[in-house]
């Protein structure tokens, strides 16, 4: 029998409900996709069109420059196989501010949903633990996630937390809301704003 698995929509929605308004969401892959679907935030990072892997560092660089803010990271699987070196960097850093996200749908679902390396084998969890993150947590269930998201967001950081989620086919990918140059110059302005 298959491990179960959430909604990746509805486990994206509980986020976008928990977050802050000082938090900064970094989203990329089909994170990105759905995070697009919901109200818009000026501290929002959409990483579309981007080089995979890098919304973990991205993340990293944002959380070490702004300390007071939390910063969360909603990744792909696949991305963060292709940069799991960053979660050594982000545990070395001490970016106590730092919430990562990976949303585990065993797929690279935004190119055809081809299977990840090792698909179900990878145990992001103990690689976490392991780089010296401070808090790991899994979730699989929807109203468990429901409940603790708010919880798991303000736990002691460096914060990574597993989500198995269902993979969706079917729809395209994410589609690049605009100019990076633009979006950066606005997201520079909004943190300037905020103080
Ligand atoms: C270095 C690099 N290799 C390959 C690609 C092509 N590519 C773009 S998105 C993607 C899949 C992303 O998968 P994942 O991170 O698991 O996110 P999901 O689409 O499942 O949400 C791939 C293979 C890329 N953009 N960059």
């Amino acid at each position: 029998m298959s491990a179960p698995r959430m909604s990746a929509k509805e486990a994206l929605v509980a986020v976008h409900a928990a977050r802050g308004e000082r938090d900064v969401v970094v989203t990329t892959m089909s994170p990105a996709r759905d995070w697009m679907t919901l109200r818009q935030h000026p501290l929002d990072v959409v990483l579309v069109p981007s080089a995979m892997g890098h919304a973990t560092s991205i993340g990293l660089g944002i959380a070490l420059a702004q300390p007071e803010r939390r910063v969360i990271v909603c990744n792909g699987d696949g991305s963060m196989l292709m940069n799991l070196g960053s979660l050594v960097s982000i545990a070395a850093a001490g970016a106590a501010n730092l919430v990562v996200l990976v949303f585990d749908n065993g797929v690279y679902e935004v190119t055809g949903a081809q299977p990840i390396p090792s698909p179900g084998a990878i145990d992001f969890v103990a690689i976490a633990r392991g780089s010296g993150f401070a808090s790991v947590f899994e979730h699989s269930e929807i109203d468990r996630w429901r409940e603790d998201v708010q919880r798991i967001l303000s736990a002691p950081g460096p914060t990574m937390a597993l989500l198995h989620v269902e993979p969706v086919t079917g729809i395209p990918g994410p589609r690049s809301p605009g100019p990076a140059a633009d979006r950066g110059r606005r997201f520079t302005a909004a943190i300037q704003q905020q103080g």
